[in-house]
Protein backbone atom coordinates (compact mmCIF):
# COMPACT_ATOMS: atom_id res chain seq x y z
CA UNK A 1 0.00 0.00 0.00
CA UNK A 2 1.45 3.37 -0.59
CA UNK A 3 1.36 5.67 1.84
CA UNK A 4 -1.42 8.03 0.51
CA UNK A 5 -3.37 4.73 0.38
CA UNK A 6 -3.07 4.37 4.08
CA UNK A 7 -3.18 7.85 5.67
CA UNK A 8 -6.49 7.42 3.76
CA UNK A 9 -7.43 4.11 5.36
CA UNK A 10 -6.26 5.43 8.67
CA UNK A 11 -8.67 8.87 8.23
CA UNK A 12 -11.62 6.65 7.02
CA UNK A 13 -10.92 4.67 10.34
CA UNK A 14 -10.75 6.68 12.44
CA UNK A 15 -14.10 8.66 10.77
CA UNK A 16 -16.05 5.21 11.32
CA UNK A 17 -14.89 4.64 15.21
CA UNK A 18 -15.97 8.20 16.04
CA UNK A 19 -19.18 7.93 14.01
CA UNK A 20 -22.36 6.07 15.72
CA UNK A 21 -22.08 2.39 17.16
CA UNK A 22 -24.63 0.84 18.71
CA UNK A 23 -24.85 -2.54 20.90
CA UNK A 24 -26.86 -4.88 18.97
CA UNK A 25 -27.59 -7.79 20.85
CA UNK A 26 -25.58 -10.31 23.53
CA UNK A 27 -25.85 -14.48 22.09
CA UNK A 28 -25.66 -17.17 24.83
CA UNK A 29 -25.72 -19.11 21.75
CA UNK A 30 -25.38 -19.76 18.21
CA UNK A 31 -28.61 -19.79 17.11
CA UNK A 32 -29.24 -16.38 18.35
CA UNK A 33 -26.15 -14.87 16.48
CA UNK A 34 -27.51 -11.90 13.87
CA UNK A 35 -28.01 -13.19 9.90
CA UNK A 36 -24.14 -12.87 8.95
CA UNK A 37 -24.50 -9.87 6.58
CA UNK A 38 -21.99 -7.69 7.84
CA UNK A 39 -18.11 -8.71 8.25
CA UNK A 40 -17.64 -9.37 11.81
CA UNK A 41 -14.44 -9.21 14.02
CA UNK A 42 -14.12 -10.98 17.18
CA UNK A 43 -12.44 -10.04 20.28
CA UNK A 44 -10.63 -13.43 22.45
CA UNK A 45 -8.37 -14.44 24.97
CA UNK A 46 -7.69 -15.33 28.45
CA UNK A 47 -9.86 -13.53 30.66
CA UNK A 48 -9.11 -10.22 32.34
CA UNK A 49 -6.56 -9.48 29.36
CA UNK A 50 -8.69 -6.49 28.43
CA UNK A 51 -10.74 -7.59 25.50
CA UNK A 52 -13.68 -5.36 26.30
CA UNK A 53 -11.80 -2.30 27.47
CA UNK A 54 -10.07 -2.69 24.11
CA UNK A 55 -13.37 -2.58 22.89
CA UNK A 56 -14.61 0.54 23.87
CA UNK A 57 -10.98 2.65 23.61
CA UNK A 58 -11.35 1.75 20.03
CA UNK A 59 -14.72 3.30 19.94
CA UNK A 60 -14.10 6.03 22.96
CA UNK A 61 -17.22 5.00 24.63
CA UNK A 62 -16.28 3.80 27.69
CA UNK A 63 -19.29 2.04 28.97
CA UNK A 64 -19.82 0.25 25.65
CA UNK A 65 -18.98 -3.02 26.37
CA UNK A 66 -18.90 -4.21 30.49
CA UNK A 67 -15.42 -4.22 32.33
CA UNK A 68 -14.32 -5.83 35.51
CA UNK A 69 -11.75 -6.66 37.72
CA UNK A 70 -13.23 -9.75 38.13
CA UNK A 71 -12.64 -12.55 35.13
CA UNK A 72 -15.31 -13.40 33.83
CA UNK A 73 -17.56 -10.82 33.23
CA UNK A 74 -18.24 -11.12 29.99
CA UNK A 75 -20.63 -14.59 29.26
CA UNK A 76 -22.18 -14.24 26.58
CA UNK A 77 -21.43 -13.00 22.65
CA UNK A 78 -22.12 -9.47 22.52
CA UNK A 79 -22.36 -7.71 19.51
CA UNK A 80 -22.07 -4.08 18.41
CA UNK A 81 -22.66 -2.52 15.12
CA UNK A 82 -20.26 0.07 13.84
CA UNK A 83 -21.18 2.46 11.37
CA UNK A 84 -24.83 3.65 9.69
CA UNK A 85 -25.19 1.75 7.77
CA UNK A 86 -23.39 -1.02 9.72
CA UNK A 87 -20.12 -1.51 8.07
CA UNK A 88 -18.30 -3.58 10.89
CA UNK A 89 -20.19 -5.62 13.54
CA UNK A 90 -17.19 -6.13 16.94
CA UNK A 91 -17.94 -8.83 18.52
CA UNK A 92 -16.70 -9.33 22.57
CA UNK A 93 -16.04 -13.04 23.30
CA UNK A 94 -15.92 -14.39 27.17
CA UNK A 95 -12.87 -14.64 28.18
CA UNK A 96 -11.53 -19.05 27.98
CA UNK A 97 -9.09 -20.36 30.33
CA UNK A 98 -10.90 -19.06 33.57
CA UNK A 99 -9.93 -21.47 36.43
CA UNK A 100 -11.86 -20.50 38.93
CA UNK A 101 -15.77 -20.51 37.14
CA UNK A 102 -17.81 -23.45 37.66
CA UNK A 103 -16.49 -26.34 35.38
CA UNK A 104 -20.08 -26.31 33.13
CA UNK A 105 -19.76 -22.79 32.29
CA UNK A 106 -16.00 -22.77 31.09
CA UNK A 107 -17.27 -25.62 28.95
CA UNK A 108 -19.91 -24.44 27.68
CA UNK A 109 -17.82 -20.88 27.30
CA UNK A 110 -15.28 -23.00 25.50
CA UNK A 111 -17.70 -24.53 23.18
CA UNK A 112 -19.74 -21.53 21.98
CA UNK A 113 -15.87 -19.43 21.41
CA UNK A 114 -14.63 -22.29 18.94
CA UNK A 115 -18.04 -23.05 17.52
CA UNK A 116 -18.75 -19.27 16.95
CA UNK A 117 -14.80 -19.21 15.28
CA UNK A 118 -14.47 -22.15 13.51
CA UNK A 119 -17.45 -21.79 11.45
CA UNK A 120 -19.02 -18.30 11.46
CA UNK A 121 -18.59 -17.25 7.38
CA UNK A 122 -18.66 -13.63 8.40
CA UNK A 123 -16.00 -13.82 10.71
CA UNK A 124 -13.25 -11.83 8.76
CA UNK A 125 -10.25 -11.70 11.49
CA UNK A 126 -10.02 -12.45 15.15
CA UNK A 127 -7.85 -10.26 17.68
CA UNK A 128 -6.28 -12.80 20.13
CA UNK A 129 -5.57 -10.80 22.97
CA UNK A 130 -2.42 -11.31 25.02
CA UNK A 131 -1.07 -9.25 28.42
CA UNK A 132 1.58 -8.15 27.28
CA UNK A 133 2.81 -9.09 31.33
CA UNK A 134 2.79 -12.46 30.71
CA UNK A 135 2.84 -13.55 27.26
CA UNK A 136 1.35 -16.53 25.57
CA UNK A 137 0.41 -19.10 27.86
CA UNK A 138 0.02 -22.98 27.38
CA UNK A 139 -4.52 -21.88 26.55
CA UNK A 140 -3.44 -19.61 23.95
CA UNK A 141 -1.37 -22.32 21.61
CA UNK A 142 -4.34 -24.30 22.15
CA UNK A 143 -6.61 -21.78 20.54
CA UNK A 144 -4.16 -20.25 18.23
CA UNK A 145 -3.49 -24.15 17.13
CA UNK A 146 -7.52 -24.17 16.61
CA UNK A 147 -7.48 -20.92 14.93
CA UNK A 148 -4.84 -22.47 12.47
CA UNK A 149 -6.65 -25.98 12.13
CA UNK A 150 -9.76 -23.99 10.90
CA UNK A 151 -7.94 -21.56 8.60
CA UNK A 152 -9.23 -18.60 10.52
CA UNK A 153 -6.93 -15.47 10.38
CA UNK A 154 -6.01 -13.98 13.45
CA UNK A 155 -3.67 -10.56 14.70
CA UNK A 156 -2.31 -10.98 17.76
CA UNK A 157 -2.56 -7.93 20.31
CA UNK A 158 -0.33 -7.55 23.25
CA UNK A 159 -2.56 -5.48 25.88
CA UNK A 160 -1.85 -3.70 28.88
CA UNK A 161 1.02 -2.36 27.66
CA UNK A 162 0.93 1.15 30.16
CA UNK A 163 2.03 -1.77 32.76
CA UNK A 164 5.05 -2.96 31.49
CA UNK A 165 8.78 -1.26 30.82
CA UNK A 166 9.09 -0.24 27.01
CA UNK A 167 12.07 -2.85 26.88
CA UNK A 168 10.36 -5.64 28.65
CA UNK A 169 7.34 -5.18 26.09
CA UNK A 170 10.15 -5.31 23.43
CA UNK A 171 11.18 -9.09 24.89
CA UNK A 172 7.54 -9.80 25.01
CA UNK A 173 6.61 -8.80 21.68
CA UNK A 174 9.75 -10.57 20.05
CA UNK A 175 9.26 -13.55 21.96
CA UNK A 176 5.75 -13.34 21.01
CA UNK A 177 6.98 -12.77 17.33
CA UNK A 178 8.90 -16.01 17.09
CA UNK A 179 5.99 -17.71 18.50
CA UNK A 180 3.72 -16.65 15.45
CA UNK A 181 5.97 -17.57 12.92
CA UNK A 182 4.91 -21.24 13.64
CA UNK A 183 1.38 -20.48 13.56
CA UNK A 184 -0.13 -20.64 9.96
CA UNK A 185 -2.92 -18.68 10.21
CA UNK A 186 -1.42 -15.87 12.64
CA UNK A 187 -0.59 -12.72 10.96
CA UNK A 188 2.69 -11.36 10.87
CA UNK A 189 1.97 -8.04 12.53
CA UNK A 190 1.63 -7.89 15.81
CA UNK A 191 -0.20 -4.96 17.72
CA UNK A 192 0.63 -3.44 20.89
CA UNK A 193 -2.02 -1.23 23.03
CA UNK A 194 -3.21 0.15 25.92
CA UNK A 195 -6.50 1.09 26.74
CA UNK A 196 -5.49 3.13 29.35
CA UNK A 197 -3.69 5.39 27.58
CA UNK A 198 -4.16 4.73 23.93
CA UNK A 199 -1.32 3.86 22.37
CA UNK A 200 -1.75 1.56 19.77
CA UNK A 201 -5.23 2.29 19.06
CA UNK A 202 -5.76 3.96 15.99
CA UNK A 203 -3.80 1.50 14.27
CA UNK A 204 -5.50 -1.49 15.28
CA UNK A 205 -8.60 0.76 13.87
CA UNK A 206 -7.28 0.67 10.62
CA UNK A 207 -6.33 -2.62 10.92
CA UNK A 208 -9.96 -3.81 10.99
CA UNK A 209 -11.34 -1.68 8.28
CA UNK A 210 -8.61 -3.20 6.39
CA UNK A 211 -9.70 -6.77 7.34
CA UNK A 212 -13.10 -5.77 7.19
CA UNK A 213 -13.06 -4.73 3.39
CA UNK A 214 -10.70 -7.75 2.30
N1 LIG B 1 -3.79 -0.54 33.07
C1 LIG B 1 -4.60 -1.12 32.19
N2 LIG B 1 -5.64 -1.85 32.62
C2 LIG B 1 -6.43 -2.43 31.70
C3 LIG B 1 -6.21 -2.31 30.31
N3 LIG B 1 -7.15 -3.03 29.66
C4 LIG B 1 -7.94 -3.57 30.60
N4 LIG B 1 -7.52 -3.22 31.85
C5 LIG B 1 -8.14 -3.63 33.11
O1 LIG B 1 -8.15 -5.05 33.19
C6 LIG B 1 -9.36 -5.53 33.80
C7 LIG B 1 -10.06 -6.51 32.86
O2 LIG B 1 -10.50 -5.80 31.72
P1 LIG B 1 -11.70 -6.34 30.81
O3 LIG B 1 -11.73 -5.45 29.63
O4 LIG B 1 -12.95 -6.49 31.60
O5 LIG B 1 -11.14 -7.79 30.41
P2 LIG B 1 -11.87 -8.92 29.55
O6 LIG B 1 -10.81 -9.59 28.74
O7 LIG B 1 -13.02 -8.37 28.81
O8 LIG B 1 -12.35 -9.91 30.71
P3 LIG B 1 -13.52 -11.05 30.65
O9 LIG B 1 -14.73 -10.45 30.05
O10 LIG B 1 -13.71 -11.41 32.08
O11 LIG B 1 -12.96 -12.18 29.87
C8 LIG B 1 -10.18 -4.30 34.13
O12 LIG B 1 -9.97 -3.97 35.47
C9 LIG B 1 -9.60 -3.23 33.19
O13 LIG B 1 -9.73 -1.92 33.71
C10 LIG B 1 -5.09 -1.51 29.87
O14 LIG B 1 -4.78 -1.33 28.70
N5 LIG B 1 -4.32 -0.95 30.86
MG1 LIG C 1 -15.00 -8.87 28.79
Amino acid sequence: MTEDAENELTERARKLFAGPIEFLKSAPELKFLPDPDVPEIAFAGRSNVGKSSLLNALTNRKGLARTSNTPGRTQELNLFDVGQPVRIRLVDMPGYGFAEAPKDMVKRWRFLINDYLRGRAVLKRTLVLVDSRHGLKPVDHEVMDMLDAAAVSYHLVLTKTDKIKPTELATTLAEVTVQAAKHPAAHPTIFTTSSETGSGIAELRTAILESATI
